[in-house]
């Protein structure tokens, strides 16, 4: 049987490992290590390899979740987990010193190596709610772009759950 998967993304301490906790029905497979990238974010820990979780969808169906590291030293494994994916969440933080280049960065690079469906959720904003979403609806119509962006808050289910509905929805309207 063809697996199933989706795939988080996304710059340091931008919630993927959150998000797939939130959102698992097993427990979550992760590999984190003591943080010593202080200067990029002064979280403690660390994704190195990647994160896995399970979700069963209605008719029983179960969608592997694998969160990416966030260090862009570990990039070479993107092309690797999203291969097949039926979609990528990227995920971006909204309080980190530029997220806008963080988002344009990260939809660059994975339009080089996936074509498939792409969702940002925008975390982080409680730390921020100065700043405002605009800045990356914005960008998006700069570039011409119709892929779907909400703000979400990835310690909370449903949040996640939204992100990975669009990337199911849109899937069974194409
Ligand atoms: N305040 C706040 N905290 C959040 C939000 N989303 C996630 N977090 C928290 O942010 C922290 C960092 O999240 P992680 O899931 O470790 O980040 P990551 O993207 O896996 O980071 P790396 O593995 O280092 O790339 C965790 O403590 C989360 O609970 C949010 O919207 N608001
Ligand atoms: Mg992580």
């Amino acid at each position: 049987m063809q697996r199933l998967k989706i795939v988080f993304s996304g710059p340091m301490g931008a919630g993927k490992t959150q998000a797939i906790s939130s959102l698992s029905d097993i427990p979550v497979v992760s590999t984190e290590v003591k943080n010593t990238d202080l200067d990029t974010n002064s979280k403690l820990l660390t994704t190195v390899g990647m994160d896995y979780g399970e979700l069963t969808i209605e008719g029983g169906a179960s969608i592997g979740l694998y969160g990416t590291p966030g260090q862009e030293r570990f990039n070479f494994i993107w092309p690797i987990l999203s291969q097949g994916a039926l979609g990528v969440v990227i995920l971006i933080d909204h309080s980190a010193a530029d997220p806008v280049a963080d988002l344009k960065n990260y939809l660059q690079k994975f339009n080089d190596i996936y074509g498939g469906r792409i969702v940002v959720g925008v975390s982080q904003v409680d730390k921020m709610p100065e700043r405002p979403m605009s800045l990356y609806r914005d960008y998006l119509s700069s570039i011409n772009s119709n892929i779907p962006l909400f703000p979400v808050d990835m310690r909370k289910r449903e949040d996640v759950l939204l992100l990975v509905e669009s990337i199911i929805t849109s899937l069974e309207q194409s």
